[in-house]
Order: C-alpha cells, then structure tokens, then sequence
C-alpha cells in the first residue's frame, strides 16, 4: 500500500501563527509561581546553535522539572521559546537517550562501565602517541551545543599534545571571511533595532522558521511602514509569513544582483558622497566592477525582470536607513564569499552602515574579546599541529598519511548526518580503527563509532551561553536538576581521562573555576564577577545596538575595503565580482537542490522524533511534478552524481521551477542523509561547504512503504 498525505505537520512547513504554539508565557508562570512558594526558578539558556540564544527560566516543583519559559530578562527573546526550546523536557527524559557508555562488539552495541570505556580511550590515546605524532587523532566536532565549557574539548586534545583539529566551516564561514575583508570584523545590529528601519531586504535568511525572535521586530517594522523584501530562490515562510515583496535569482547569482543594484545606485548618483568619500577605501575599483554589471546582464544571470532589479536598486539607494539581514544560506556555494562581498558593498556606497536602522546584519564577532581563547583552547600546551577542514572531512580521512588518522573522536556534532557525501564519509569511518563519540543519543554517527559516551544534558548541569548574532545577552545556566541515572558532565568526562593520563595541563577545576579563568576577560573589562552572571541574563557592554557607530574599521586602511590587498594577497579576487558557480542543471540533473533549515528540528536533532512510517519531503513545483508524472504523496528517488535518496513528493504551486528542496536534518537509520546527495565541495574564502551548489534529478518510484516495519519495499 502506498500511504499518502501521511506527512506528520511537524516536519513540514507550518504557517506563522503556530510558531508560539503550546508556549506558556513567562507572565502566566509568575503568576502560578506566586501562588505557589512551593515552585522555584532556575535560569538558563536554550545552547541550541540558533541565531537567538534564548534566556529560559526553568520551573521546578519537588525536584523535578515542570515547565519551561523564555525569560524575558532577556528582552530580545523575550517570553517565548520556539518549539525546540519547548521541546528540551521531553528530550531530557527521552527514552531513547543514552545514559551508560555502549562500546560495539561483533557489530552490536552493549553497555559498558565509566572506569572501562575511560581506561579504554586513555589506553588507545597512549598507544597513538607511543607509535604516532599526537595527529593521528583527529577530534571532529561542530554545533551540537554552544555552550562555553564545551570547549573543554579542545583544551583537553591540546594537553594531548595536539590532535588534527577539524577546522573550515560548514555554516557561515565565507560570508565571515568576506566581512573581515570588508570590515576587519563582523559585527550585527542588535534585531530590535530593526524597528527603525524604513527598508530591510532579508537577503538569503530565513528568520520565521531559523531564528523565530527577529519576527515580531520585522512585524512591528512592517507595521511602520518599512518596505520589506525577501530574496530567496524559494518562497520562504519568511516572505509568507510577512506577506513581504519576494524576489527570487536562481541559486549563486546573488552577487550579480548586488552588483547591477550598485550599478543603478552609482549611475542614478544614489550613492553617499560624504559617507564614501569619509569611510570607504577602493570604491573606484568597485565603481568600475559595478558599472560592468547592467542590470540586463543581472537579469539574464539571475532570472529577475530587468525592471525589478533596477527597482529594488531604487527602493534600497533612495529609502534610509535601510538595513540588509544576510542569512547564511546565500552564501553556501563555491561563490559565496565574493557573494556576500558584494552585498556588503551595498550597505557601504549607500551610507548605510554606522547608522540605526542600517547595517549589513550577518554575523557577530564582538563577544569573541570578552573570553580567554587560551583557558578553552590550550593552543600553546601543543606539539603538533594539523587541520582537517570540515568540507572535506572524508576525503581528508582516507587520504592523510604521515600519520594515518588512527583516532576519530567526535563531539556535540553528526558528521555522517550533516557533513558532505555521506558514502565516502561512511567508508572514511570504516577507515579508522577507533572511533567514540560523545552524544544523548544513538544518532547516525554514534551508531557507526565504536564506543559512545553519553553525557549530561545542559538543564543537568552548569554552562554559560555567550550572546549570538542578535543580541547582547550572556547567561549564565545553573544546573537546574541532577541527571537521574547519573551521566556526566563533559569536563567530567576529560577530568577524569587527563587524570588517567596523567596530564598536568588539563586542571582538576570545577565549572565555575573553567568559567572565572575563560572569562577573566570579561571580569577585568565590567568588574563583574561570576556571581553578577549568576543573577540572571545581562547585557555585556562593548556589544553595540548599532554595529559600527563609532565608524572605526579594524582593516588595514581603517575604512570599510571595497577593494582588499589582504584578499589579494589570500588568493582571492581584490574586489567583490560575480563568479558563475560550477554546478549548472543539466539534462540528466535539471534542478538545483536546496536543502535549508526546518523550523521543527536544529539540524538533525529532533529528527529523532521523526515517525518511523514516513520517509523524507521533496517539495516540488506543480508543473515540473506533472511532467514527471508525480502527485502529492508519491514516492520519488532524487539522484545526483554522488548518490540517490527515496522521498515522498510535496507538491506546491509556488516552488520556483527549476529548484527542488529538501531539509537537511533527517536521519540515515530512519531512511533520511540527504547528504548522500551532496558531494565535498566548498567556497575556498573560509573554506566553506558548498551545499546548495547541488544538481539532481527525480524520478517516480513505485516503491511501497511497509507501515509497520517503516522499511521501503
Ligand atoms: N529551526 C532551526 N533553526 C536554525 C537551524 C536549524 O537547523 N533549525 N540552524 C541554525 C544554524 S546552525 C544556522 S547556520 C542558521 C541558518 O539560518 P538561515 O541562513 O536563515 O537559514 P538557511 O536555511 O541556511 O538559509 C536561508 C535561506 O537561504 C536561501 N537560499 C538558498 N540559496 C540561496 C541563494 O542562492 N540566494 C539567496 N538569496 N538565498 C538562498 C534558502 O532558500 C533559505 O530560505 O539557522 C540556525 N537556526
Ligand atoms: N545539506 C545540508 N547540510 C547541512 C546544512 C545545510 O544547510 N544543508 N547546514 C550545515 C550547518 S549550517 C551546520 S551548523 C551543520 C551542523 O552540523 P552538526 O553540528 O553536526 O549538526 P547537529 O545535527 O546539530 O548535530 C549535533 C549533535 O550534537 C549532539 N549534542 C547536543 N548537545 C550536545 C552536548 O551537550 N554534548 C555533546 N557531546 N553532543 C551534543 C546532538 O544530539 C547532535 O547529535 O550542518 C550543516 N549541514
Ligand atoms: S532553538 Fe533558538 S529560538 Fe528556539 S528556544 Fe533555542 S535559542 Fe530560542
Ligand atoms: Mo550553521
């Protein structure tokens, strides 16, 4: 039988208004709280990887926890927490959370005890360094939890003696390669700020469903009366749930927009005379580099009427303050760097940076000078050194000789879910004899590890969250109960194995005392001590509202670059310029695959909970799905040069044609990888994963689900 429409509506997009669903707010628990002394308040911060960091205020009655809530403390966040942030309880207590180490035997994992999974890994470690540099460990890890102490990891490898450290990035790396070239820094506007805004083009971001804070603020701008425009290959919930203008280029071209917008802006005189010629360095170079881009090459390049472009161009150079939201996803393609170059340019000729309401939004770098890089990286205590980049990570694995990677240690991250081309990424663990990873739960990448560690979940223990891209709030996280079964902290985890090992560089402190020495920084610029954390989120001083008021740009000229030696001299192009990506649609692969972010899951994680009796969505446009005789509920195989994955198709009217999109997120073992479909390649500025620059094709498949068994037939 096949089922349709059996898609469960949390992993399919879902209308604005239910964002907030199921979210308790803070004024409703302070009023049950005073009624109730029995109830107390625990505060804490949501550690997901999430552009808003959320203050939480746990409750907690006889031991126990019974509800969360945003606290708004933290006005930015405010009351509410997203469905993620609600969801914590239950994947606290999940039943299929990990709470003993299980080490693989025979192909099957059995539970083991601390003192034997810790003198095994303490064992292994000593032997590699007996026979091998320190290197043929390569510790792999990304975004599980940002929690500050999570970076005990890398002090620990460092105390080792310096493993292979997995560096490049799979997130937002070129764009932040591109602003430091730009500006020296990368620097955001707090969000609120957004409300003084007349214009905001969101520009490859996808707030509603990625960073859900930034749309009440968006709203209230709309509200005043700000132009808003979304530019984005797909009708994102974003442009939906703000019912804003959406402009869609074809994948990659966004830098030729930028530029033929610059073009109109410099041709119509639309540009900042006084702002330029006090602030920016390079602008002839870049004025030539634009004016080479009409606005009828854009629009061939990009699929956007000649007209809107050089409306757009009007709106932005004429309606000020206008401020640009950049996402991250414009800039995963081989171009992206030069992408976001160009973007930036705009916010520069236009005079549209330093002020409120302005700015070119991405990133911030600013809370990186409130933390001691040394406590948490022990980068001086290493012998050797060498770098992995993410992008490649497989191909990096089956290669590397002098050493051999004899060691995979992978922590809060699932390079076989979320990294590139998942069957070489396979055959690359197969590869190393000895693999542990550290997680809740028994995701892809812990099933192909050789041993697993669980450890404590971050309502379980003490951290501290430091401010994201959208606002300026650090929290403290006290433990908010005790883990029951007992599971350990990670710092206990590489306490107890540096004692093991008898390495003296790795300290025997508590939480508090890794936090007092890595923020010492922060302490000796506030006079603030840990207990002023301790009382609940505040705001650090130095993080601006408005990034870049003081209008003194770190770069080697002190002005925004529009023309940089430095990336001349890195290798890369001195000026923003367009760059067509490799990937084109052929006959044999004639869509772009997008694989973005869902609002139900962070990344892979709450694809745990993902029905066993459905398969992935493959969302694609009307027209394209009758020309391949496909309906609504249909299996399809979506193939690509490096592999093929099996979903049910989603039919829209308002999917672009030539695109189909998938999220990422979803589980191998629950017939999910979509990156199976995506080979290593990456943007060589900030070494970055190319994900969207992805061909494929789709075909109908007659395959059946078994409802029972969850397996396809
Ligand atoms: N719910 C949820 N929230 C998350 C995450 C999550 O997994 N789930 N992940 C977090 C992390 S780690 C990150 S990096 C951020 C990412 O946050 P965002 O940048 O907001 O999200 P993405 O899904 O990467 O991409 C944003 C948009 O870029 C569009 N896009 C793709 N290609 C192009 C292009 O060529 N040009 C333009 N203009 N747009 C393009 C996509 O269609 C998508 O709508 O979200 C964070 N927040
Ligand atoms: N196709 C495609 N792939 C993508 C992207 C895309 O847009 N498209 N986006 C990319 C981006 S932006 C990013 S940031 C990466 C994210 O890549 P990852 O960080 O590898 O992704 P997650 O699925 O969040 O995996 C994190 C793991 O950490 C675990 N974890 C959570 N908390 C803790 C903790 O406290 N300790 C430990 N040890 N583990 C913990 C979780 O259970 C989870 O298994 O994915 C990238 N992959
Ligand atoms: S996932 Fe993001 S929006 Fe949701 S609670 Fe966590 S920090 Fe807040
Ligand atoms: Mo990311």
């Amino acid at each position: 039988m096949t089922i349709k429409n059996k898609v469960s509506d949390q992993f399919i997009y879902k209308p604005i208004k239910s964002i907030f669903k199921g979210c308790e707010s803070m004024t409703q628990m302070k009023n049950k709280t005073f009624s109730d002394s029995s109830k107390q308040y625990v505060s804490t911060a949501c550690p997901l990887d999430c552009w808003d960091s959320c203050a939480i205020s746990a409750t907690v009655e006889e031991g126990k926890i019974i509800s969360l809530a945003g606290n708004p403390s933290n006005p930015v966040t405010g009351e509410h927490l997203c469905s993620k942030g609600m969801h914590h309880l239950q994947r606290r207590t999940h039943p299929k959370r990990l709470y003993q180490p299980m080490i693989k035997r025979n192909g099957s994992f059995e539970a083991i005890s601390w003192e034997d999974a810790l003198t095994l890994i303490a064992t292994k470690m000593n032997d590699i360094k007996e026979n091998y540099p320190t290197t043929a460990v390569l510790h792999c890890n990304y975004a599980g939890s940002v929690g500050l102490l999570k970076q005990l990891e890398t002090r620990f490898f460092s105390a080792y003696g310096g493993v292979t450290t997995s560096t490049g990035s799979l997130c937002a790396g070129a764009g932040q390669q591109a602003q430091l070239y730009d500006f020296g820094k990368v620097l955001s506007h707090e969000i609120s700020d957004v409300v003084n805004s007349k214009m905001v083009l969101i520009w490859g971001r996808n707030p509603s469903e990625t960073g859900i804070h930034a749309m009440p603020f968006l709203k209230t701008a709309k509200e005043k009366g700000a132009q808003i425009v979304v530019i984005d290959p797909r009708a994102s919930l974003t442009s939906k749930g703000l019912s804003a203008r959406h402009i869609a280029p074809k994948p990659g071209t966004d830098a030729a927009l930028a530029l033929a917008m610059a073009h109109v802006i410099i041709h119509e005189d639309l540009i900042d005379h006084n702002f330029i010629a006090s602030h920016v360095s390079g602008y002839e170079d870049f004025k030539a580099i634009a004016l080479s881009m009409t606005p009828e090459m854009a629009s061939v390049i990009t699929g956007i009427e000649r007209e809107t472009i050089v409306e757009i161009a009007r709106l932005y150079g004429t309606i000020k303050p206008a401020c640009i939201l950049l996402g991250y996803g414009v800039q995963r393609y081989t171009n992206g760097g030069d992408t976001v170059r160009a973007i930036d340019a705009l916010g520069a000729i236009t005079g549209n940076i330093g002020i409120e309401g302005g700015g070119v939004n991405y990133n911030n770098a600013s809370a990186d000078d409130l933390i001691e890089d040394e406590v948490f990286s022990g980068k001086s205590l290493r012998h050797f050194e060498r770098n992995c980049p993410r992008p490649y990570m497989a191909d990096f694995i089956l290669t590397a000789v002098d050493p051999p990677v004899k060691m995979l240690f992978v922590t809060r991250s699932n390079p076989i879910t979320q990294f590139m081309e998942t069957s070489k990424m396979v055959k690359a663990f197969n590869h190393v004899d000895f693999k542990v990873t550290i997680d809740h739960f028994m995701t892809d990448t812990a099933l192909a590890s050789d041993l697993v560690l669980p450890c404590a979940y971050f309502l379980e223990t003490t951290d501290v969250v430091m401010p994201p891209a959208v606002h300026s709030y650090i929290t403290y996280c006290s433990p908010v109960v005790q883990p029951d079964p007992w599971v350990p902290s990670e710092r206990w985890i590489y306490s107890e194995l540096a004692k093991r090992m008898a390495m003296h560089t790795f300290p025997q402190w508590d939480s508090n005392q890794w936090l007092e020495a890595g923020l010492a920084p922060l302490f000796q610029k506030t006079g603030w001590s840990l207990q002023t954390l301790k009382n609940g989120p505040v705001k650090c001083p130095g993080i601006g509202t408005i990034a870049w008021d003081d209008l003194k740009f770190p770069t080697p000229s002190e002005r925004i670059e529009l023309s940089s030696e430095k990336a001349l001299t890195d290798g890369f192009e001195q000026t923003a310029v367009f760059k067509p990506i490799k990937a084109e649609p052929t006959q044999q692969y004639p869509f772009f695959l997008i694989t973005p972010h869902i609002g139900a899951s962070l990344h892979s994680q709450h694809f745990l909970d993902a029905p066993d009796t459905q398969l992935p969505i493959v969302y694609l446009n009307d027209v394209k799905a009758t020309e391949l005789s496909l309906i609504q509920g249909d299996f399809a195989e979506v193939f690509s040069e490096t592999g093929t994955l099996i979903c049910e198709v989603n039919v829209s009217k308002d999917l672009n044609p030539e695109i189909v999109t998938i999220h990422e997120g979803w589980w191998l073992q629950n017939k999910g990888g979509v990156n199976k479909l995506i080979p290593e390649q990456y943007s060589k500025m900030g070494m970055h994963a190319a994900y969207y620059e992805t061909v494929c094709g789709v075909r109908k498949v007659n395959k059946q689900l078994d409802e029972r068994k969850g397996a396809v037939l």
